[in-house]
């Protein structure tokens, strides 16, 4: 007989709306040499604000190898709803929640760790689990006290995984090769003025924006993610984060917390995720650089160690000029580099990020002066029947120096609204295909405009495939986005 020292270690930390719980424990083995030794270590993290937070959760396994697990635990107060969840599936009943490992973290090595996590909603009171079962074992100890983190955000959690191995089925339906955008290309980086992937080979990246996420948080669901990966097969999301017009400014810490969760549910299904911090009036980023700081430092320190990040730090600058945009660039760069130095950050340009031609200049001025700071691109927008011959005419001689980035489009006018133009969204996409120009389409949602993807009411309905979900936007970037992608390995 074997008699496993048992450990009883636990710390509480709650300091504002920031709490952290780690509870360890390990059982006794009983005399059977056949009988699995048990015990798992877990640090529940949250970050709370006004009826919502997300809580992040560490699982350590401390006894023999498991090849499946459920975690358990009971919310403290009755009105504590699991949300939306990530690296598990999620269900609740009463209070009681319990977590079931995805296809790709269920098998967990003696000393192996896994993390998890939801956003959840709380009604009168949010105080923090203090419990936890993995495979029925309890994970109990005594709390001790440790110093509150920084009241800052971020919360101080362990970020959720990274990408599963190429070998290992990600937890939603592989795209056809098996294999996903992230699994393939891994961290990405600029190259002379491409997009390369982690074998130096130029890439195309083809994927969605959302529309604001203070507005259409109902189109991001793990059903119409899904489909954005499997049947779309998009390379990326774009999370479209408004400032401004009841966004960022709002609820720092909850939108941050929100785009964080988005990260993750795009990470899961091997998509790249691209931050936008989606200034749009006023037009000056100035205006928001703080608030642009405070953003960047957060999702850059909790997002450091994916591969899937990259950072689109001002939506489109407007009424301003090339130079007030640089010094912004150069004041919010150093705050992601300083804590996820390989990360590629996107630069808004002038004119509604049109490389000045909106307002009358060209790309000459980022040419001649370009941001101060390695692995960085441009952003380029086009609305299809607004903008035509000759912004594509400057969009091709520009490629040739700068790295560019279409991280917005339509298939309509500037306003979002009328009539796909087709001729014309043809010709972009064409010419972006022809020079490996990255893009995300405006809007994976349902709002009822010409540019939305999907059909009005769809949301609600949950249903995203089939026949009677996509607008005519929808249907013609859905047939461009899901061809065979071309990601060279060698
Ligand atoms: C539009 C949306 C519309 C919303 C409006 C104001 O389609 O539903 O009411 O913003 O927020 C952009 C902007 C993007 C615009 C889009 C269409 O980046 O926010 O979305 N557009 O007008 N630049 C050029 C066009």
């Amino acid at each position: 007989m074997k008699l496993l020292p048992r450990l009883s270690r636990r710390t509480l930390v709650m300091a504002g709306a920031v709490g952290a719980l780690t509870v360890a424990a390990s059982a006794v083995v009983p005399t059977a040499d056949a009988q699995a030794a048990t015990g798992c270590a877990v640090t529940y993290t949250t970050t709370s604000w006004a009826g919502g937070f997300t809580a992040n959760i560490a699982i350590k396994n401390l006894g023999d190898a498991v090849d499946g697990w459920t975690l358990g635990f009971t919310f403290p107060d009755a009105g504590q709803r699991v949300g939306q969840g990530w690296s598990a599936t999620w269900s609740q009943t009463g209070a009681a929640v319990t977590a079931r490992n995805v296809a790709w973290n269920g098998t967990l090595a003696t000393g192996a760790s896994t993390s998890i996590g939801f956003n959840g909603t709380w009604a009168s009171a949010n105080p923090v689990p203090t419990s936890f079962t993995l495979n029925g074992t309890a994970c109990t100890g005594t709390t001790t006290p440790t110093t509150p983190p920084p009241p800052t955000t971020p919360p101080p959690t362990t970020p959720p995984p990274t990408t599963p191995p190429p070998t290992t089925p990600p937890p939603t339906t592989p795209p056809p090769g098996g294999v996903t955008p992230v699994a393939i290309n891994g961290q990405l980086r600029v190259c002379g003025a491409n997009l390369c992937n982690q074998y130096g080979k130029p890439i195309q990246l083809r994927g969605m924006s959302t529309h604001g996420i203070q507005w259409f948080a109902n189109c991001l669901n793990d059903a119409s993610l899904d489909a954005l990966a499997d049947d779309w097969r998009a390379d990326l999301l774009r999370i479209a984060m408004y400032v401004q017009e009841d966004g960022y400014e709002t609820d720092p810490a909850g939108f941050t917390n929100r785009v964080n969760g988005l990260v993750d549910e795009a990470e899961q299904r091997g998509m790249y995720a691209l931050i936008d911090f989606h200034t749009l009036t006023p037009g000056d980023p100035m205006y928001n650089l703080e608030r642009a700081k405070t953003f960047f430092g957060a999702v850059s320190a909790r997002n450091a160690a994916k591969k899937n990040v990259i950072y689109e730090i001002a939506n489109e600058p407007n009424g301003v000029s090339w130079a007030t945009i640089k010094s912004y660039a150069e004041q919010v760069i150093p705050v992601i580099r300083a804590n996820d130095p390989d990360a590629v950050v996107v630069v808004g340009t002038r004119g509604w990020s049109s490389l000045g031609v909106s307002d009358g200049s060209n790309a000459n001025e980022i040419i001649n002066n370009p941001v101060n700071a390695t692995n960085v691109m441009y952003t380029f927008h086009f609305y299809a029947a607004s903008h035509k011959d000759n912004y594509r005419a400057e969009v091709e001689r520009a490629a040739a120096r700068l790295p560019l980035f279409v991280t917005e489009f339509g298939t309509v006018a500037y306003t979002g609204d009328g009539g796909v133009d087709v001729a014309s969204s043809t010709a972009w996409i064409d010419l972006l295909d022809r020079l490996k120009i990255s893009y995300a389409n405006w809007t994976y949602s349902d709002k009822a405009e010409g540019s939305a993807a999907l059909r009005p009411g769809t949301c609600a309905s949950g249903v995203y495939t089939g026949p009677n979900v996509l607008t005519q936007s929808g249907a013609l970037v859905r047939d461009r986005i899901r061809t065979p992608d071309n990601f060279p390995t060698a």
